[in-house]
Formats: C-alpha cells, sequence, structure tokens
C-alpha cells in the first residue's frame, strides 16, 4: 500500500512536465534587458544621447496629441515624466514577454519582433536632433545582443522541455540547469550592466564641474531690487522667485548637458554674414542685469507657472547686429540643444527698447541646468515658448510664413503676447480665515507696459483699490496688497489689473491654447 502510493508519485513527478511559457516569456524580458543593457553600455562609453529609453521616451512626449500631454500633467503633475518612463518601460517589458513566448511556440518570429523592437529605437535615437555619427552603433549592437539572447535561451529553453517529457532524469536536470544559467546569468549582467551604465551616462561629472568652475565677469550695470518691493506677507510670493522655486516647464525628458567650453551659438538664415559665437565670446559683449518676469502660456488664471528673475545676459539685438538681418525677414527661430524650436517675432528682439537677452546667470549664478545651462533666451512680454528658449544653440533669422516652431503645429498661436493678469496668494482657498482684519495679497503682471493699479472686489460690492509694492521695473510682476475687514461667512474675493496704458485686464475666460488663458480670478475664502 505504502510502496504503491510512492511508486505512483514517482511516475508523477517523472511525467509532470514544468510549464514552457512563463519560462518562455522571462526568456523574451532577459532579451529585452539584455538589448538595453548593451546599448547604454555602448552610449556610455561613445554616444551619450544614444540611450534607447530616453530617446523612445522622448520621441513620445514629441508625438503624443496635446489632449493626452495635458491630461498627463493634470494626472501626474511635476512626475509626468517619470510616470511616462514607467509606461514605456512596462509596455515594453510586456512586448517582450509576447516575444519570448512567441519564439518558443513559432521560432524564429520573437527573435523577429526584437529585431524590430531594437530597429524603433535605432529610428527614434538617430532621427532625435543632436545625435551624433555614431548614434545607432550602440542600439544596432544591443540589438544584436538581444536577438542572440532570445534564439539561445529559447533554444536551451526547448531542449529542457523536451528532455522533460523523457525518463532521462539526468537529461533533465543538465538541461534544466542550462537553461536558467543561461538566461539568469545574462539577466544579472543585463541589470548590473545596464543601471551601471545608465548612472554613468546620465551623471555627466564634467559638466556639473565646468558649471561650478564658471567664473562670469562681473554685470557692467545691477538691477536694484527698490526699497518696499517686497513685502514680507504669510502665503505671498516674493518679488525675486528663488532659483529653486522656480517654475519649470520643457519637453526635455532628461535635462541637456552642455559644456559651456564646446558650446556655439550660431546665427543663420536672412542674415548678411552667419556668426558663430563660443560662451567667452558671447560673455566678453560685456553682461548687464535685467530683471524679468516669465510666464507660461499654460499658465491658468491665478496659477503659478510664473516666475521673476533678475537675468544677467547680452541683448539679443546686438548679436543680431553682428550678423546683419535682411530687410524681409519677420522672424528668429531658435534651438535648443535638444532640438525644441520657438518662434520669435524679430522685431521683438531688435527693439532698442525692449531687452530681449540670451541670460547666463539667474539670480546672481550661472543658470541652473533645469533653466538653461549655459545660455537661454528671455524677452520680456512674451510667453516662454515663443521666446525663452533654454540650452539655446542657433537662431535662423527667417519669415512665419517659411518656418514654424515645436508648439505651432501642436495646437498653439505663432506669436503669442504674454496676457495681463494678476491672482490671489493669500487667503488662500481652504484655508479658513479668523472674522475681522485680513491681509488679502497677490501678485500681478502686463510686461512689458507695467501695472498701473490693482482692484478687487469682496462678493458682489464695488472695486475697491489695492495698494502695489514698489515695482523694480514695468517688466517685473509687482505684489498687491488690500486690507479687508472679513465677515464670518464664505465670500468671493475677484481680482484685476489695469496696465500702464489703461487696458483692464479682460472679463472674458480663455482657455490655456491657443495664446494663453484670460478672465479674473475669484477665489472663495471661508470666514470663521
Ligand atoms: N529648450 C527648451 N526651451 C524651452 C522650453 C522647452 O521645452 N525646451 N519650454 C519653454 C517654455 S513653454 C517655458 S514657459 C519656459 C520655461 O522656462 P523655465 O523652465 O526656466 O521656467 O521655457 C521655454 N524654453
Ligand atoms: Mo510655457
Amino acid at each position: 500500500m505504502t510502496t504503491d502510493t510512492a511508486a505512483t508519485n514517482d511516475t508523477r513527478a517523472k511525467t509532470r512536465t514544468p510549464r514552457a511559457w512563463p519560462w518562455a516569456a522571462f526568456a523574451g524580458i532577459v532579451s529585452a534587458a539584455a538589448l538595453l543593457a548593451v546599448a547604454e553600455l555602448f552610449a556610455a562609453l561613445f554616444a551619450r544621447s544614444a540611450s534607447p529609453v530616453l530617446a523612445v521616451g522622448s520621441f513620445i512626449v514629441d508625438i503624443v496629441p496635446r489632449p493626452l500631454k495635458e491630461l498627463a500633467i493634470t494626472l501626474f503633475g511635476e512626475t509626468d515624466k517619470i510616470a511616462l518612463l514607467v509606461g514605456v518601460g512596462l509596455g515594453a517589458a510586456v512586448a517582450a514577454a509576447v516575444a519570448g513566448v512567441l519564439q518558443y511556440r513559432f521560432r524564429p518570429t520573437g527573435a523577429v519582433l526584437i529585431g524590430i523592437g531594437g530597429v524603433l529605437a535605432t529610428v527614434a535615437i538617430i532621427t532625435r536632433a543632436g545625435a551624433g555619427a555614431l548614434a545607432w552603433l550602440p542600439p544596432v549592437l544591443g540589438t544584436i545582443a538581444g536577438v542572440v539572447v532570445i534564439v539561445f535561451s529559447v533554444a536551451r529553453l526547448r531542449r529542457w522541455m523536451t528532455a522533460a517529457k523523457t525518463d532521462d532524469a539526468d537529461a533533465r536536470a543538465t538541461d534544466r540547469r542550462s537553461f536558467l544559467l543561461f538566461t539568469g546569468l545574462t539577466a544579472i549582467g543585463a541589470v548590473v550592466v545596464g543601471v551601471g551604465a545608465r548612472v554613468l551616462n546620465a551623471t555627466a561629472g564634467s559638466v556639473a564641474a565646468a558649471r561650478e568652475a564658471l567664473r562670469l565677469p562681473s554685470a557692467r550695470t545691477t538691477v536694484t531690487v527698490p526699497e518696499g518691493a517686497s513685502w514680507n506677507i504669510p502665503g505671498l510670493s516674493p518679488i525675486i522667485t528663488p532659483n529653486a522655486d522656480f517654475y519649470r516647464v520643457d519637453t526635455a525628458l532628461t535635462v541637456p548637458n552642455v559644456d559651456p567650453t564646446t558650446w556655439r551659438l550660431s546665427i543663420e538664415g536672412m542674415v548678411d554674414t552667419p556668426v558663430e559665437l563660443s560662451f567667452d565670446d558671447l560673455v566678453s559683449m560685456g553682461l548687464d542685469e535685467y530683471g524679468v518676469t516669465l510666464t507660461c502660456v499654460s499658465n491658468e488664471v491665478g496659477g503659478n507657472l510664473v516666475g521673476n528673475a533678475i537675468w544677467t545676459g547680452v541683448p539679443i539685438r546686438d548679436v543680431l547686429r553682428m550678423a546683419g538681418v535682411q530687410a524681409d525677414a519677420d522672424m528668429v527661430l531658435s534651438e535648443s540643444v535638444d532640438g525644441y524650436t520657438a518662434s520669435t517675432p524679430l522685431s521683438s528682439l531688435t527693439d532698442d527698447n525692449l531687452d530681449a537677452i540670451f541670460a547666463v546667470a539667474m539670480n546672481g549664478e550661472p543658470l541652473p541646468f533645469e533653466h538653461g545651462f549655459p545660455v537661454r533666451m528671455v524677452v520680456p512680454g512674451l510667453y516662454g515658448y515663443v521666446s525663452a528658449t533654454k540650452w539655446v544653440t542657433k537662431l535662423t533669422v527667417t519669415r512665419f510664413d517659411r518656418d514654424e516652431a515645436y508648439w505651432t503645429p501642436r495646437g498653439y498661436s505663432a506669436e503669442a503676447p504674454i496676457k495681463m493678469s494678476s491672482r490671489v496668494d493669500t487667503p488662500k482657498i481652504g484655508s479658513p480665515v479668523p472674522a475681522g482684519a485680513v491681509t488679502v495679497a497677490g501678485m500681478a503682471w502686463a510686461q512689458p507696459i507695467g501695472v498701473q493699479k490693482v482692484e478687487v472686489r469682496i462678493d458682489n460690492g464695488d472695486w475697491q483699490q489695492t495698494q502695489l509694492s514698489t515695482p523694480i521695473n514695468d517688466q517685473s510682476w509687482v505684489q498687491w496688497k488690500f486690507d479687508w475687514t472679513a465677515e464670518a461667512g464664505t465670500h468671493y474675493i475677484a481680482v484685476r489689473a489695469t496696465d500702464k496704458q489703461g487696458n483692464v485686464q479682460i472679463e472674458q475666460s480663455a482657455p490655456i491654447a491657443p495664446d494663453g488663458s484670460s478672465g479674473w480670478q475669484r477665489t472663495l475664502v471661508t470666514v470663521s
């Protein structure tokens, strides 16, 4: 009886074949990991921008339609790029698992699938702006590695599965070990090499050191922040936004690392003589300080995508003058090292009364990497997407009817002056205030004309004047404050600005696309 049962169990164990498909899926994922690791390794060695993960991610950033992009920003906020990378990773892992199963069932379809993935990654890499001549090599070597791994590991899996159906315990054990060793060691190797190479690739230590070591000539003229420019009211934004708090908006999946010693700025297109400047050439033209409030077209009424800094730089008109702009040009297409472009009206860059600059410093330090190191543009009165190109490397003097910028085919206007706006910083929605004396305060901007006055309206009352902080200049925002005697209950506070030409901030609300939001902010305050 006992021996009988034992014998039966033994036979069952012998004939029970392990499931093949999970192992085949695993082999597929390991092949994709090998592909990425080899590509990252060679990218780190000699073609830094040729990372398949980032190239595919950036490619997707550029092709997703605007509503989807806005949804991603709403859902994930500032972590939208991380969410994208995780999404790309999961998608690739599923595809690789499918490739493994296919290779097991219908050889060589899995290898072909891995090959197609590699070709797509290669295309994404070589079509990116700034891709070097050797950029194709890492993904191609990676693809070869991926195909080799899937062919060999699945062949071993097939041998193991065949042996598992036989009585030969030795063969079963050997073939099983052969598959697990090959695939397991490849998996470990891929993770170690891949992660190591990506870290090496991402920490461009030399550029960080170059920024640390950079000594800019001191500015010939400085901006004085007048007494009374910035009240210290809890919840109210300071008049100068610290670099660490400055909003960041760009399409760059990883912040470009640009070495100032090899950086060049070229002025091309409809000019008499093309000009090329090095970083030293630019700063030796003489640096001056400018206070300018930058605003994003994506800023909703009451939003935070606006900040004010003291920028140090060189007027763009002086550089354009060196090149000699031709008479029928009306636009300058500025381009960053990562291929992003902005279209700026030529007149905004040549106007002697408007200081459009190439900025090299922000609030007294070299530009932070996220804000365009080593050189970006800043143009008072124009939304960032049509003027404030970060990591700028080329200006093409052209015409609006000949060229278009990154956002133009994506639903935003080719030209976009900043719409005057005002917002309430305190009290904040959801933070009740006690009845009695309450300071209502916020910010207002009307660059480059300047803010004349800001008014508030409590519930359905009359518009009442607020007090303005002493402005730095007309290109910078101002603070406003209003002493309110608050009565218990809920109240609406509306705010509107008027510029120095007498134009009143428009009441009609507009969405951010195609050329910026408008309307009056109405904020709800609970008084207890
Ligand atoms: N190279 C590059 N420059 C860019 C962008 C970009 O995506 N890439 N975005 C622009 C937009 S939309 C804005 S609002 C400003 C934001 O500048 P900041 O990130 O320094 O605040 O940068 C502009 N310059
Ligand atoms: Mo923007």
